[in-house]
């Protein structure tokens, strides 16, 4: 009785770690068997399947789909319609599955098939493009390989990528997260994908940061009052604790520095006659100059002698722009 079998669906057969993971199946329930009465499908893919009872067919019940795991309670399927079931196929193995309409008729009891879900293999990495980025972060890389399935996650060095795009099965564009801010920066990593079913694939030692020309792109806030103290971030590029950093305001030391991230750095501004400096980061060799991307407010006598005056807050002098930023060009 079985008239066709798997015709529909060789886009699954041997690609066990095929990447579209949407298959739909279309069975026909009719006295006395399912067509198909077999299918196969990859563990972790989202099966759909269409059963349908010809408004001809013999059974005035119509028929059903009951299967083991996945449909259940089963489904009815009276004569002339259509149901569908859709669920994903998380275990592996053989699932039987049933007729639900006992009085369908005599040969009720024959009619049954199987989905048989492939167990998900691991993927595999072949290369990496580039192979280095800078610890800045947020450069494309492009991994190539084979099984892998949307949805897969990628570290670089254990440390998640930011954003993933599956392009096909066999290549990822994952954008780099940040590097390490020490001497970490330069040692070869490992390359990890993930599979949302958990089969992973490791490239070792297939990926290095390096650490980019220093760069200051943005000094937060930028003013404060002249007897110093305000607490400034400044990012930018190419920062490590794996050198001596330092930063001035104008052509005083900063106190406090510390390097945050590889893109970010604190520093206290020191004590500074009012105006507009420049704020430097040194870092080893390199220096990185912000022009006038500090501005010390004037100290207000009188507002400043106003204590617990409530009503109004005393505002600092300055231009109120809160960060000053590399102007785009
Ligand atoms: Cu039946």
């Amino acid at each position: 009785m079985r008239r066709i079998v798997l015709v529909a669906f060789a886009l699954t057969i041997g690609a066990s770690s095929a990447w579209a993971d949407a298959v739909t199946i279309d069975i026909t329930a009719q006295q006395f068997s399912f067509s198909p009465s077999t299918f196969t499908v990859n563990q972790g893919d989202v099966v759909t399947i269409n059963v349908t009872v010809s408004s001809s067919d013999g059974s005035s019940a119509g028929h059903g789909l009951l299967m083991e795991t996945y449909v259940e309670p089963g489904i009815n399927v009276p004569r002339g319609t259509t149901k569908t079931v859709t669920f994903t196929a998380t275990t592996p193995g053989t699932f039987a599955f049933v007729c639900t309409r006992p009085t369908c008729g005599a040969g009720h009891s024959n009619m049954f098939g199987q989905m048989v879900v492939n167990a998900a293999s691991s993927p595999s990495i072949s290369t990496i493009d580039p192979p280095s980025a800078s610890t800045a972060g947020g450069t494309p890389i492009v991994i190539t390989g084979t099984g892998f399935r949307s949805g897969a996650g990628v570290a670089f060095g254990g440390v998640p990528a930011p954003d993933v795009v599956v392009d096909s099965s066999t290549s990822i564009t994952a954008l780099t997260p940040l590097g390490p801010a020490n001497e970490e920066a330069g040692l070869p990593r490992d390359v990890t994908v993930t599979n949302p079913d958990g089969t992973t694939a490791t490239l070792s030692r297939a990926f290095t940061w390096f650490v980019p020309p220093l760069s200051i792109l943005s000094v937060a806030p930028s003013s404060g009052l002249a007897g110093g103290g305000t607490v400034v971030t400044i990012t930018g590029t190419g920062f490590t604790t794996a050198v001596n950093t330092s930063v001035k305001f104008g052509d005083v030391p900063a106190t406090g520095v510390r390097v945050v991230d590889a893109v970010t750095l604190q520093a206290t501004a020191p004590a500074h006659a009012p105006g507009s400096v420049d704020v430097a980061v040194a870092m080893g060799s390199s220096t990185a100059v912000a022009s006038g991307a500090f501005h010390y407010a004037a100290v207000i006598p009188r507002r400043r002698a106003a204590r617990h005056s409530s009503a109004r807050p005393v505002r600092p002098a300055a231009r109120s722009s809160p960060a000053w930023q590399v102007p785009a060009e």
